[in-house]
């Protein structure tokens, strides 16, 4: 099973070293091993992207997909599911795609609690167009939109999903693969939205990196325990998203809680309603 090929043959291009490869490495891995333990099957796995240098890894996945628009990368996935809920749909969003322009999505989906996974490449940046700010970049921030610098603090994804609801809240990092990978894994088996911070620095625009590897640490390692609500949001404010020398950055997964989905959630038919056959009477619909 270790060698199911999930690779295409498309020309990759990202930039040389781009932590993007990590994440499609530990996706890739995680996929393997979730089939390997009878957890997932490839035909039913689709995965859904934005557009950004994230949604590139569409390209690089020999697995059933659809390249969305900018911003809807959610209810592209949710329609997925609705239309065949046996699947798993997992999607791939920047943090611009997903907390710019797509942001009412993604309180709706932590609010209603769709069985989908969603994984954010959170570079606190718009990489594939050279580097604008996004609601994570942090304040003082100069780039091509912000040549005199951010005027507003980042916005936390972390507290804003648990503030919506959500029923899955992780952060991991693709400075730390095996971890990466691990919650994954995780997420993808939840039921319920799944939502995993990815931070991702962005070599070329935004490099994070070695203000990352020095900060982060894992929530495993301190017995945390994620069904506390509390004590989640309390966690999830340790780190604001500024690149301050001060803080510590937590990774792994903050709240976890099966609660009704969406999809479970609709009661009206005795079966499921993508299995109904819908018989249209023309008669009664045009004659009365
Ligand atoms: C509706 C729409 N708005 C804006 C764009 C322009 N656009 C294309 S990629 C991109 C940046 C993507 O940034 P992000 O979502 O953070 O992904 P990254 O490139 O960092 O992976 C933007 C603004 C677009 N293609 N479509």
């Amino acid at each position: 099973m270790k060698n199911l090929n999930l690779q295409t043959k498309a020309q990759n291009t990202w930039c040389p070293g781009c932590f993007n490869f990590v994440i499609l490495w530990a996706f890739q891995e995680a996929i393997r091993e979730l089939i390997k333990e009878r957890k997932l099957q490839k035909k039913n796995l689709v995965v859904v992207t934005g557009i950004g240098c994230h949604g590139k890894i569409y390209d690089y996945l020999d697995l059933n997909g659809f390249y969305t628009l900018h911003g809807r990368v959610i209810p592209t996935a949710v329609g997925i599911k609705l239309g065949n809920p046996e699947l798993t749909v997992v999607g791939f969003g920047g943090d611009g795609d997903t907390f710019a322009e797509g942001i009412a999505h993604f309180l709706h989906a932590c609010n209603t609690n769709p069985d989908i996974t969603m994984l954010v490449h959170d570079n606190q940046v718009f990489a594939l167009t050279t580097g604008q700010m996004t609601p994570t970049t942090e304040k003082e921030y100069k780039g091509p939109s912000s040549p005199e610098g951010k005027k507003t603090n980042p916005i936390n994804p972390i507290t804003l999903a648990l503030a919506a609801g959500a029923s899955f809240v992780a952060r991991s990092s693709a400075t730390h693969k095996q971890h990466l990978k691990r919650i994954l894994k995780e997420a993808i088996v939840h039921k319920g939205f799944s939502f995993v911070d990815i931070l991702q620095p962005c070599i070329t625009f935004h490099n994070t990196a070695p203000y990352l590897s020095k900060r982060i640490y894992d929530l495993k390692k301190e017995r945390y325990n994620p069904r506390n609500f509390d004590l989640a949001f309390q966690k999830a404010l340790e780190w604001n998203y500024s690149l301050d020398q001060k803080s510590r950055i937590p990774i792994g997964i903050f709240y976890k809680k099966r609660r009704e989905t969406f999809e479970e959630g609709f009661f009206q038919l005795k079966k499921p309603w993508y299995q109904v056959q819908r018989k249209v009477n023309y008669r009664k619909l045009f004659h009365h």
